[in-house]
């Protein structure tokens, strides 16, 4: 068995999924995949059943509704967490993510990090054709995170990450609450504030080319609630 499992959720991704997990088979062939499907109306769990079918490193999970990411990932992890997987990957099936930076993100946490993140808000890294708003968005979003929660993370939404299964097997994962780019926030800073090994990795972010965005004001607005609530709850010395 491999030890990398890279878990994809999807939600109406039938446009880029296929090119998504070739280029991961490409980029990482001894990692198995795992598409973390939450019954996409547009038909993306019957095409991923169908390169699950040709290829045995690929598995689907199917999920009866749509739950968010954040739990999505969590059936993810536990599945890799049964199956004994030493390092769990996160990335965005919409091609945000390039498959490319994955060998040496892997190496990074073979090297010692608990936790590798695909970081656009550090010296190297980038975000092309977001527009205005939306970079703004989360550039402000992630400076309040840091500052709120004393973090030295730059990029604690990032969703493209590596992480060593052990570090993830400490977390009490029943007990995370949330939702959208918040579990992003929520995961990253619960594994810093328990002294684990956090690196950030350059990486070029790149605006989907094809399907919808499922970005909405809901997710802003409990990243904003969720932190600030959190912030105001550290101790202070
Ligand atoms: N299984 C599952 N996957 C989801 C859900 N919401 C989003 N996703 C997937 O999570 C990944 C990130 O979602 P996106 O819509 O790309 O969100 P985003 O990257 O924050 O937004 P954009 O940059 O605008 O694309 C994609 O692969 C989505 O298909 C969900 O509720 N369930
Ligand atoms: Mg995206």
């Amino acid at each position: 068995m491999a030890d990398t499992l890279v878990v994809v959720p999807t939600y109406n991704e039938v446009d880029s999924l296929e090119a998504i997990i070739g280029r991961l088979r490409q980029w990482v062939p001894a990692a198995d995949i795992l598409i973390v499907d939450d019954s996409s109306p547009d038909g993306t769990g019957i095409l991923a059943d169908r390169l699950a079918a040709d290829d045995s490193a690929i598995t689907v999970l199917h999920r009866t509704s749509k739950r968010g990411l954040g739990q999505a990932y969590i059936n993810g992890f536990r599945h890799a967490l049964a199956r004994n997987y030493s390092t769990i990957v996160e990335i965005d099936a919409d091609g945000s993510h390039d498959p490319s930076e994955l060998p040496r993100m892997i190496g990074l946490a073979e090297n010692g990090a608990d936790l590798v993140l695909g970081s656009r808000w550090v010296a190297g890294g980038a975000v092309l054709n977001w527009p205005r708003l939306r970079l703004w968005i989360s550039h402000t979003g992630n400076r309040y995170a840091r500052l709120m929660l004393r973090s030295q993370i730059h990029d604690l939404t990032s969703g493209y990450r590596v992480y060593r299964a052990e570090a993830l097997a400490g977390l009490d994962l029943g007990d995370v609450a949330s939702q959208g780019y918040c579990f992003q926030v929520e995961l990253a800073w619960r594994l810093e504030r328990t002294g684990h090994r956090v690196v950030e990795h350059p990486i070029t972010f790149v605006e989907r080319a094809a399907g919808r965005s499922k970005m909405h004001a809901g997710i802003v607005a409990e990243a904003l609630l969720r932190i600030t609530v959190w912030g105001l709850r550290i101790k202070r010395p």
